[in-house]
């Protein structure tokens, strides 16, 4: 089969470079290509037009297009889908991710232009889906595909089971992408190249706000494997900047160690930044990482306070997180990023003076190497098959009718609190705090402490537009 896989544009439809290379579809390409199928990938986010996308896809003669976008940049990654859908009238256009995972039916009504959705980790459905084709009626034997019947029908297959382990995966398939034309911030100022890897896969949390409910399952890189495959991308590609995209790095300390210690027996040179969860930190586990090239660490702390970290299912308490900023603050990473999500649900505005004053005590640890940390807080958006949406639905902020796969936008009045980026996203609040009130309070109260060294740490909220907007400061 000659199969292409093609990246969708961001929100604006503008070309860009500054993206890190597409991971998942990496990884379909890999599994195709070893399958013995012609593989070919576009890369449409730096094309950013949809009709030259559709155009340079149809040069593929291809009989599958695979493709998938995120929620924020969906209506472009809609609209390529639809070009494509013109240029290339035969083909099988198969969509996945987390995105379309989570509106399964939805796309597919919405979307006469997409034939299959693949539900959660694609490589295994992938396969298959390529092997049945071009017989259509096989379709139903394919677990985790939703599909369209010849009868106009929206079939739901059996769910796909998780992958037992991720060892057996081939490496991504990066010598079909421009993986050096992806520009991302660098981690470390002699850094070449940046590229994103995977050492684990799951996360077993459920909190509200994250998409992550079809990926519970841990799957565990064998450390030997995994910087095989550094090495890999540093003698094929150039790369000595790694995004280390796993949920949480050091959820097993076996791991992380093992991880470290082969790093370290390599004399490898990377310089990577990693995500974890801020409990039950180990300080040797920590020094570790950083001795093996962990410049930069970030936490989702969301909260200062129990009782919205409690209504978000984080399974954390304030408490531990100030225990493992202590133990944190003393290994001297070049870079701690601290996640903040203000409005989420329980929030009034005494638990964001709580939040603010807990920042203060954070500060006051790391003392005067704190300018080099970073708070990097956002408004709640509401992602599907969260339960945040559910959440939101029942407070009102989603319309009736509201569907995924179709335009939408903001409440215009929320527009200048909002960056254009997210305008399509729709926003959580509670009946009892609204975003204006939320955004009002900050301003008004808290953004020296927020802004603190920093151009832009609130990143959903234009600064310069929200002063007009609120007619405060
Ligand atoms: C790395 C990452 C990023 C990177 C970018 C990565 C990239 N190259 O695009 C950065 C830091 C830039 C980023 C930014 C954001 N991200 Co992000 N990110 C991730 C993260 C941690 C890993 C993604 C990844 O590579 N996974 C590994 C690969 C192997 O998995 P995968 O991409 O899911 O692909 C598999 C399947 O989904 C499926 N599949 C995927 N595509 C396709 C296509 C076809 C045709 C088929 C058949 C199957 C298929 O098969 C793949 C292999 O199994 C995920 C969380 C996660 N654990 O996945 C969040 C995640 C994707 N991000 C998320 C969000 C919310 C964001 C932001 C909006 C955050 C923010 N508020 O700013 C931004 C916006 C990004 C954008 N492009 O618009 C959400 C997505 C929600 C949504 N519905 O869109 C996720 C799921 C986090 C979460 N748990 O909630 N992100
Ligand atoms: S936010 Fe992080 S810790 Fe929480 S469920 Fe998602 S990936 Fe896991």
């Amino acid at each position: 089969m000659n199969v292409c896989l093609v990246t969708s544009p961001r929100y604006n439809s503008k070309p860009t470079y500054k993206a890190l290379a597409p991971m998942g579809l990496a990884y379909l390409a890999a599994v195709a290509r070893d399958a013995g199928h012609n593989v070919t990938a576009i890369e449409g986010v730096f094309l950013g037009n949809p009709t030259d996308i559709a155009r340079k896809v149809a040069t593929e003669n291809p009989d599958v297009v695979g493709t998938s976008t995120s929620s924020s940049n969906r209506l472009a990654g809609i609209a390529s889908i639809r070009a494509i859908r013109q240029a290339t009238p035969n083909a099988f256009i198969v969509v996945g991710g987390s995105h379309f995972s989570h509106t399964a039916e939805d796309a597919l009504r919405c979307l006469p232009e997409i034939d299959a959705v693949v539900v959660g980790e694609g490589e295994q459905t992938f396969l298959e889906l390529l092997e049945h084709l071009p017989d259509r009626d096989a379709l139903g034997e394919i677990p985790g595909l939703v599909f369209r019947d010849d009868e106009n029908q929206i079939v739901r297959n059996e769910p796909r089971q998780l992958m037992s382990e991720i060892n057996s995966l081939p490496r991504p398939a990066w010598d079909l992408f421009s993986l050096r034309q992806y520009s991302f911030p660098k981690i470390s100022d002699d850094s070449e190249q940046t590229a994103g890897v995977l050492t684990t896969r799951g996360c077993p949390q459920q909190c509200v706000f994250c998409a992550n409910s079809l990926n519970k399952k841990m799957r565990f890189l064998d450390p030997a494997l995994a910087v095989d495959q550094l090495e890999w991308l540093h003698s094929s590609f150039g790369i000595n900047d790694l995004y280390i995209y796993d949920d949480d790095f050091l959820t097993s300390k076996k791991h992380a160690v093992g991880l470290c210690e082969e790093l370290l027996k390599r004399n490898t040179k990377f310089s990577w930044l990693c995500t974890a969860r801020a409990k039950q930190l180990d300080f040797e586990v920590l020094k570790l990482i950083r001795n093996a090239g962990c410049k930069c660490i970030s936490f989702g702390v969301e909260t200062g306070t129990n009782k919205v970290l409690k209504a978000s299912k984080k399974n954390l308490t304030v408490e531990q997180i100030a225990e493992a900023m202590e133990i944190v603050s003393k290994v001297h990473f070049d870079k701690v990023g601290i996640f903040l999500i203000i409005g989420l649900p329980g929030e009034t505005t005494e638990t964001i003076d709580q939040t603010v004053d807990f920042l203060k005590t954070i500060r006051a640890l790391f003392g005067k190497s704190w300018q080099v940390k970073k708070i990097i807080g956002q408004l709640p958006l509401i992602y599907p098959g969260t339960e945040l949406e559910e959440i939101g639905r029942k407070e009102g902020c989603l319309p009736e009718n509201f569907s995924w796969n179709q335009p939408y936008i903001q409440p215009k009045r929320y527009l200048p609190l909002i960056n254009k980026r997210y305008h399509t996203v729709p926003h959580f609040e509670t009946r009892s705090l609204s975003l204006e009130e939320i955004c009002a309070h900050l301003k008004r109260w808290h953004w020296d402490e927020l802004s603190k060294g920093q151009k832009r740490n609130f990143r959903h909220v234009p600064l310069r537009r929200l002063k007009v907007a609120l007619g405060i400061g």
